[in-house]
């Protein structure tokens, strides 16, 4: 099958494992429900729960322990998309081509439905403990998916970038922090739970972990590339936010042709460390180059 068309099979596969760990829609909290699965289901490429789920039968593994924990880090990823457009932060009225959850229910049950997300995230990641409960690796994945979104992961480099806008003294170090651990964290964390999960040894998590870290950090120069070259049709969100935001990128730093040249070096990086196990998965490889071409 062509690679574009595996993509799409598996994209669909994953939405409807994540479509069956979303809560019913009832009782008299009923919005917030509604406002968790409008943004849950709105769309996205569901790369994390992919990589995920990639690593894990990268590693042999063969049971629906990872179900779980991919429906979470994709509620967590949302979360963060949620928050993230709301007014005190960059106030977007468009994400993934349709109207954000504040824009649709409101700005307090933006606020709501992303905590609900997050909260919920965990709630269902624990249900792993019921599908294979000698599973000895499901307390070190919940530890992992925990400590990658939080202060340590992309809420503290969201912290930092949010303090950082507008302001001159932006440094590539600083910068590489905030990318590190705003958008490779969360990646990382997909990643390393699939090795946890499916039993990688310590050294093999490790290394999992620097091929993630270098995937996240060429995923947030691409994301920075088309915020400039990109189409707001295609990306489903208006394009130039960084300019009009005052924002410090690895574009306004490197230059474009500097920025392109890197994503891929970066992602050719990551693939040698990866040929380096002894365990191959050839998908996993092909999935990791062509976000180095992707669009959106
Ligand atoms: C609000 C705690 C908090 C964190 C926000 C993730 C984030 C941090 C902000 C969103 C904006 C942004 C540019 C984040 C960097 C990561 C990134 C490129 C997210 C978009 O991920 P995709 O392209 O989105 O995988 P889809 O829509 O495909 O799921």
């Amino acid at each position: 099958m062509e690679f574009n068309q595996e993509i799409a099979k598996r994209t669909e596969e994953i939405e409807g494992i994540i479509r069956s760990y979303l809560p019913k829609e009832e009782g008299y909290q009923k919005t917030v429900m509604e406002a968790m699965n409008y943004s849950v289901l709105a769309g996205g490429k569901r790369l994390r729960p992919m990589l995920m789920q990639e690593t894990y039968r990268l590693f042999g593994g063969k049971s629906r322990i990872i179900e779980p924990f991919m429906a979470a880090i994709e509620m967590i990823h949302t979360y963060s998309l949620v928050h993230d457009d709301l007014p005190a932060m960059d106030n977007d009225e468009y994400r993934r081509g349709k109207k954000t959850t504040h824009a649709v229910y409101g700005e307090a049950m933006g606020i709501l439905a992303g905590d609900a997300l997050l909260n919920y995230a965990f709630e269902t990641a624990t249900l792993a403990f019921d599908i294979e409960p000698e599973n000895t690796g499901i307390p070190r994945a919940l530890q992992t998916l925990a400590r990658k979104a939080g202060i340590y992961g992309m809420v503290g480099g969201q912290t930092v970038d949010v303090e950082s806008e507008g302001k001159s003294g932006m440094t590539k170090e600083k910068l590489d922090f905030i990318y590190r651990l705003k958008t490779g964290a969360l990646i990382e964390s997909s990643m390393q739970i699939g090795a946890i999960l499916a039993g990688a040894t310590k050294n093999e998590q490790k290394m999992i972990e620097e091929v993630a870290a270098a995937v996240g950090l060429a995923f947030q120069i691409q994301d920075d590339i088309l915020d400039v070259t990109g189409t707001a049709e295609v990306l489903g969100k208006p394009i130039g936010s960084d300019e009009r935001n005052n924002k410090t990128t690895y574009v306004t730093c490197e230059g474009l042709e500097k920025a392109k040249e890197d994503v891929k070096n970066i992602s050719e990086q990551a693939i040698a460390k990866m040929d380096s196990l002894v365990v191959k998965n050839e998908f996993l490889t092909e999935l990791i180059r062509s976000l180095t071409a992707r669009e959106k």
